[in-house]
């Protein structure tokens, strides 16, 4: 190989890596929640460009507290949608919205209000 192909195939070698970095560092944004012995599970959302975590992993049947931390103005994730629990919400820019919900079991999808911003939620 001459020394350009090396080139290359060190720049797709890297390219790979850093793809891997990133689809594997999303899917390691699953974060399983306790309940603390007051019922409710706690769970911190940050939402800018996306939601941090974007997989919550809480015990079937419990009461969840989402607190999302919107850190953004983008109109995009003005709402948040829960449909599987009839929830709307609006999201106001740069402040904590608490949104409450029992969580049936099974997987129910979150998004922001044009379907744009994806997460879910495990209850198992
Ligand atoms: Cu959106």
């Amino acid at each position: 190989m001459s020394p350009s192909d090396w080139g290359i195939a060190l720049a797709a070698i890297g390219l790979i890596v850093l793809i891997n970095w990133y689809f594997l560092g999303k899917k390691r944004a699953a974060v399983a929640a306790a309940a603390t012995p007051g019922g409710a599970v706690d769970v911190d959302v940050r939402v800018e460009g996306g939601y941090s975590p974007s997989v919550i992993e809480v015990p079937a049947g419990s009461r969840v507290r989402l607190t999302l931390d919107r850190r953004e103005d983008n109109p995009c994730s003005d709402e948040l949608v829960i449909p599987d629990f009839g929830i709307r919400r609006a999201l106001p820019a740069f402040k904590k919205t608490v949104v409450e919900f029992t969580a049936t079991p099974g997987t129910h999808e979150f998004k922001c209000g044009m379907g744009m911003l994806h997460g879910s939620i495990v209850a198992k």
